[in-house]
């Protein structure tokens, strides 16, 4: 008989989630379910604002992705009254994106994923010499690989640990079996764990020299942006270069092989495929380089839909063909409505609570994220996804860096469905951001000489609706607006997180981290650390997915939950 587990909440994510599994006799998971267990209500806050107000308020939906929202908001709008931004507004932008995103990788891998690999307790029993020599294996001059520094990183752990106060070590599963890395390999990545505290300072820098702040950053407005004095200094621009040089030396030389050791180790649960799930991958496109219609607009990494892991023909992403279903989320629709597209969409809270043995109501409602799907189907979106898609629409660069990392390691392609496939899908993906930044300020550069100094369109607001769909860190982002007498009328955000974690829809079908787990064997179901891995690999955000505030800034409901 299968036994249930219940993981509440998952740690190392932001926001809130719920995982429950259910365990067959032989130890492998039988059925998943992802819940949210906080409401999102940014929609309903929108309302009745002014469109030219949305960016600032909606980039407030989460504290990581914050910019990836301002943008979409923003970009929704001038959807909506037709505005095109000039290219170095276009550039400004993108700069931005560009450090957060490679801001956004790093820290996940590092400060909130790496720890279902690497073994901090084990670390302990390191030998530096040994720990030296085995960093040189993975590159030429590996980052901080001195016997000095693994001394002191465990000296530092060994401090920590004897203190008692374990921080953000506490309520690991160390020592677990499916931990497979020596104490030499756990004591090299433990310490670019501590090195990237300091690192990420850099690209979190970067972003605001031309963000203004970080980080929910305020320079982007309908039109445009308003760090022009910025983007044309070049002491400015001489800033963000170093200190986007100085975090692509981190990438190189301590993420990318650290990447290669995880690959090396955790081979053989790549190549078994746990924690594929999903076969259908989609993406909206990565950073927007031009100012054409969407479904005409070139992107660093392509748009496109890879359906049942064919890559021989890459789909076009039609924007009327998303839908949200609410049959196992606590909302509901008006009508006989099963599936709305966001245009129409609605934000009806229906709570449904909890059995009384403190589990989720299963057959009913189950989470506050409501279930997107792309034509009927459930999709996978991230950095895997992304990498797929441009990997099957013959894109030369993730080409170059995807199979530079399989044929190194050894690994056949199909290594990509899996868990490891998508921690490694998110590092391959940060050396093609992070190697676009010359070609980014090169273009901003020349625009800026051959005289071309604008930053902002003038335009005339109007009724209308408008959308933005493109990729954030953790995947498909959109957001749709409807406007009417100069005011918003309906707003809806269909977030990356809401993708891949979504409850099962009216058929039943699994969103991407329920597919995800079921069939992962588990070494012991009482520390379910593969469970945490795959979930982790997403790097979930329930904060974009689900929020709690209405307009005035007053709770909407409160909701007791019995456990
Ligand atoms: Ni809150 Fe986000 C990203 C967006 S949510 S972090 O990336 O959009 O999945």
């Amino acid at each position: 008989m299968a036994t249930k587990t219940i993981i509440d909440p998952i740690t190392r994510i932001e926001g809130h989630l719920r995982i429950e599994i259910e365990v067959d006799d032989a130890g492998s998971v039988e059925e998943a379910y992802s819940s949210s267990t906080a409401f999102r209500g940014l929609e309903t806050i929108m309302k009745g604002r002014d469109p030219r107000d949305v960016g600032l308020f909606v980039q407030r939906i989460c504290g990581v992705c914050t910019f990836h929202h301002y943008e979409r908001g923003v970009e929704a709008t001038e959807h909506a009254y037709g505005v095109q931004i000039p290219p170095n507004a276009r550039s400004v932008r993108n700069l931005i994106w560009a450090a957060q995103t490679v801001n956004d990788h790093t820290v996940h891998f590092y400060q909130l994923h790496s720890m279902d690999w690497w073994d901090v307790v084990s670390a302990l029993s390191a030998d530096p010499v040994k720990a030296t020599e085995i960093a040189h294996q993975y590159h030429a001059t590996p980052y901080n690989a001195s016997v000095s520094h693994y001394q002191r990183v465990a000296e530092r752990l060994t401090a920590f640990v004897q203190s008692g106060q374990l921080g953000p070590f506490t309520g690991g599963y160390w020592g677990h079996p499916a931990y497979k890395l020596s104490p030499e390999e756990n004591l090299i990545i433990a310490s670019h764990y501590l090195d990237c505290l300091g690192v990420q300072r850099a690209s979190a820098k970067a972003s605001a020299i031309f963000g203004g702040k970080n980080p929910h950053p305020q320079s982007l407005i309908v039109g445009g942006v308003t760090s022009a004095r910025d983007a044309i200094n070049a002491e400015r621009i001489g800033q963000y270069q170093f200190l986007m040089q100085e975090t692509m030396d981190f990438v190189e030389r301590a993420y990318i092989p650290d990447l290669m050791l995880l690959a090396d180790k955790y081979r053989e649960e790549g190549l078994a495929g746990h924690g594929g799930g999903l076969s259908n991958y989609m993406s909206f496109g990565a950073m927007s380089l031009g100012e054409q219609a969407w479904d005409q607009r070139p992107f660093l990494l392509p748009s496109g839909l890879v359906r049942g892991r064919d890559l021989s023909t890459v789909h076009a992403v039609d924007p009327m063909k998303i839908g949200e279903e609410v049959a196992h989320a606590w909302y509901t629709y008006s009508g006989n409505e099963t599936s709305l597209h966001p245009l129409e969409g609605q934000t009806n809270p229906a709570y449904e609570g909890f059995n009384d043995d403190g589990s989720l109501k299963t057959e009913g409602g189950y989470s506050w994220v409501k279930s997107p799907r792309y034509d009927g189907a459930p999709v996978e979106v991230g950095p895997l996804a992304r990498m797929l898609v441009a990997y099957a629409s013959g894109h030369e660069r993730a080409i170059e860096v995807m199979d530079a990392f399989t044929d190194r390691m050894n690994l056949p392609f199909e290594f990509w469905y899996s868990t490891l496939g998508r921690t490694v899908a998110r590092g391959v993906e940060t050396q093609i951001v992070g190697g676009y930044i010359p070609e980014l300020l090169g273009g901003l550069i020349n625009n800026v000489k051959g005289g071309d100094e604008r930053f902002f369109t003038r335009y005339t607001a109007k009724d209308g609706q408008g959308w933005a769909m493109a990729e954030a860190p953790r995947g498909s982002l959109s957001h749709w607006i409807t406007v009417r007498n100069g005011q918003i009328d309906n707003y809806q955000a269909i977030v990356p997180t809401t993708w891949n974690s979504s409850p099962k829809d009216g058929r039943d079908q699994r969103g991407a981290y329920e597919a995800s787990l079921v069939g992962q064997p588990l070494a012991d179901p009482t520390q379910p650390l593969e469970v945490v891995r795959t979930v982790h690999s997403f790097d979930p955000c329930m904060a974009c997915a689900v929020h709690v505030l209405n307009r005035d800034g007053e709770e909407l409901a409160v909701y007791e939950v019995a456990v």
